[in-house]
């Protein structure tokens, strides 16, 4: 990029960052900022060094017509060896977090732990190590959706046995890499992992319906509590680090603000999205409410048993507090009414019907992310009343469009999603300690393809050095991560 580019975007960032916001707060000392990578979106080399084959490499290569424009994530913005760059790039943001994750099939090629990849093993050592150095933390996801294929083929989450083999996995992560790294996500947003499962919105690309669907969460909330509690016992006195899951979720708001049945439908569906993972972890089991509602749509199919599986005593104990702190990934928000909805994205067994024609929304170019920051502050409160205000990183919040460097809606987005948890903050007291943007890097958008942007950085895709160019986006969230302010003063 050239000097008079870079001066042109910074120019451009700064005068959109003249509030147009009426209170104007600062974020905390220590608050923690960052940006995240999946290791499936960006890393490429897809079989060097050893890498086993994936559930994504499986899909990509098999049925190449499942993925928007045909494309895969073989070479993607080949972080496997420019990973030196994004370091860069993070540092340059002088943001203190880099949320990435590790490819399962690059430490274990199949995911049998007694088959370990010494090559994959040292690849995360130098990135790690890249991060330290500049003084930057490492937040490591374990799992971002690439299961070992060897283990689909057993059944991948719909299988218990799933658990055992993903403690085995955390075991080798926290012996090898614990000593440098305090931030660990288990698994990133085990809803969107369901979606594979039972709907083909991602690998393995299942239509298994509510059974998998169920049977894929229950599983990855079992893995999870295994993770946790290996923790605790073998590694935590020495490593001292931090656990968590990173639970995705829109927020569902009335859509007749006032009418009870309504409000009750968005309750609900608010309960089967964030409540069904963080119920267990925060609460103690499924939300009662999900499972009268999943158990009487059994009964009313005359099925004599309930696709929501049921944990035992103890199951329900090994989860309950299993997480340090709150991780939330969040891009938008639905109105919800009460009624049958086709639409897949909305639970039937919950009988809400989601919507999102409401003309004061921004839109985007994905049907469903819209521009909501009110949906985010009232989420937070929402999170704050249920779950006793835990501590709350934002471990994912972005926006997407066609891939412009001066992508002022983007700024938008950023400037009104941080003024929401600046409210959130200030005013209602919620206890939010981080936000990590989603995402660094242009990547491979999963089924998307490379349409669809949500990088503060962009890359190049028609060239084999995958040149970076850092946003407009890039420059505002610096300035913000360098003043604290939203206003840039
Ligand atoms: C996240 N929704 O997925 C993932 O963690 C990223 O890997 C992904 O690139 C990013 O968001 C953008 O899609 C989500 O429908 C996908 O609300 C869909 C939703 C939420 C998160």
């Amino acid at each position: 990029m050239s000097i008079y580019t870079h001066k042109f975007l910074v120019v451009i960032a700064i005068l959109t960052m003249t509030s147009d916001l009426s209170i104007e707060y600062s974020f905390p000392d220590g608050f923690m900022f960052g940006a995240s990578t999946a290791a499936y979106q960006i890393e490429g080399a897809w079989n060097e060094d050893g890498k086993g084959e994936s559930i994504w490499d499986r899909l990509v290569h098999s049925r190449p017509e499942s993925v928007a424009d045909g494309s895969n994530g073989d070479i993607a913005c080949d972080s496997y060896h420019k990973y030196k760059e994004d370091v860069a790039l993070i540092k340059g943001l002088n943001a203190k977090f880099y949320r990435f994750s590790i490819s399962w099939t690059r430490i274990a090629p199949t995911g049998e732990m007694h088959k370990l990849n010494p090559k994959g093993i040292e690849y995360y050592n130098r990135l790690i190590n890249e991060v330290l150095a500049n003084n930057i933390e490492p937040m490591v996801t374990m799992y971002h959706w690439d299961l070992p294929q060897y283990l689909q083929d057993l059944g991948g989450w719909t299988n218990s046995i799933m658990a055992n083999y993903f403690e085995e996995y955390a075991k080798v992560l926290f012996s090898n890499f614990g000593d440098r790294v305090k931030w660990w996500i288990t698994i990133n947003e085990p809803m969107q992992t369901c979606r594979g499962y039972s709907m083909q919105m991602y690998a393995p690309y299942l239509k298994l319906d509510k059974t998998g669907y169920y049977l894929a969460g229950h599983t990855q909330l079992l893995a999870h509590s295994k993770a946790y509690h290996l923790y605790n016992e073998m590694f935590r006195d020495k490593q001292k680090g931090k656990i968590s899951i990173s639970i995705n979720a829109n927020m569902y708001l009335s859509k007749n603000g006032s009418s009870k049945i309504d409000q009750d439908a968005a309750e609900r569906a608010n309960q089967f999205e964030l409540g069904w993972f963080a119920h267990p972890i925060f609460k103690g089991d499924y939300p009662p409410v999900m499972r009268q509602w999943v158990d009487r749509k059994n009964k009313e199919i005359g099925r004599a048993w309930s696709t929501l599986p049921k944990f035992t005593e103890e199951e329900i104990k090994l989860i309950h507090g299993s997480a340090d702190f709150f991780a939330l990934n969040h891009y938008t928000s639905w109105h919800a009414s009460h009624g049958k909805d086709l639409n897949p994205y909305c639970n039937s067994d919950a009988e809400y019907i989601g919507s999102f024609d409401d003309e004061t929304w921004m839109g985007s170019i994905l049907f469903w992310l819209k521009v909501v920051p009110e949906g985010l502050h009232k989420l937070l409160v929402w999170i704050k009343n249920e779950y006793n205000n835990p501590p709350l990183i934002i471990t994912e919040n972005g926006f997407v469009d066609d891939g412009r460097i001066n992508d002022l809606d983007r700024i938008h987005y950023i400037k009104t999603y941080l003024n929401a948890t600046l409210q959130a903050i200030h005013e209602d007291k919620c206890n939010i300690i981080g936000y990590i943007y989603w995402t660094l890097l242009d990547n491979f958008e999963w089924l998307d393809g490379y349409g669809y942007h949500f990088g503060i950085v962009s890359v190049d895709f028609n060239d084999s050095k995958r040149p970076r160019t850092p946003k407009a986006s890039y420059h505002f969230f610096k300035s913000v991560i360098d003043t604290k302010k939203l206003d840039g003063q």
